[in-house]
């Protein structure tokens, strides 16, 4: 079985300025900087053939190519834990490139997927009781930015999960027009 997401990655100078805000609280698991992605689509466990069919559904999507740029961070919270990210912003060609992948996915067979879209990328993620780290690294980076940055493609990853936390391998790689 193949655990399967559709991303965007941002450009290294981008990335940079993401791994710059994180700070050495250890009440929180920071992202590695070959990790930082934006997902566009989770797809979860996969077989082969599915695999197969996704790969070619994407290859067919055409989209343009956008331009983003990081403003501001957020935080989701969970029962026991939650995770920091970073916005982007304009949302809406991220949210019509995801809107493609999805319809992409299900013509490959693929459930659709209810839960809402919420485009961000994941800086860290906490367990439980890391209140104040959270509380200061969102005061401390409110205004966090980025210059704009062209996204031209977006990947299909497969992720590899293991002790040592999650790797992610670049399947795919679909050009924007
Ligand atoms: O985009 P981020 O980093 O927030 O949390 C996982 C990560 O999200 C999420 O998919 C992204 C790539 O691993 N993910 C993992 N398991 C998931 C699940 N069962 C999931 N999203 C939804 N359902």
């Amino acid at each position: 079985m193949h655990r399967l997401f559709v991303a965007i990655r941002p450009p290294e100078d981008v990335r940079d300025v993401l791994v710059d805000a994180m700070d050495d609280s250890p009440a929180l698991r920071w992202v590695g900087d070959e990790q930082l992605h934006l997902t566009l689509r989770f797809i979860g466990e996969v077989d082969r053939p599915l695999a197969n069919d996704i790969t070619a559904a994407l290859g067919a999507i055409r989209a343009p190519k956008f331009e983003l740029r990081v403003r501001g961070v957020g935080k989701f919270e969970r029962r026991n834990g939650g995770a920091l990210w970073a916005a982007v912003e304009p949302r809406e060609p991220v949210v019509a490139l995801a809107a493609k992948v999805e319809r992409a996915l299900q013509q490959a067979g693929l459930d659709a997927e209810h839960r809402a879209f919420a485009p961000h990328i994941t800086l860290a993620r906490w367990n439980r009781g890391s209140g104040e780290a959270v509380e200061s690294f969102v005061r401390r980076n409110s205004t966090l930015a980025s210059d704009p940055f062209e996204i031209d493609s977006f990947i299909l990853y497969e992720s590899h999960l293991s002790r040592h936390g999650a790797h992610y391998e670049e399947v795919a790689n679909y050009a924007l027009t």
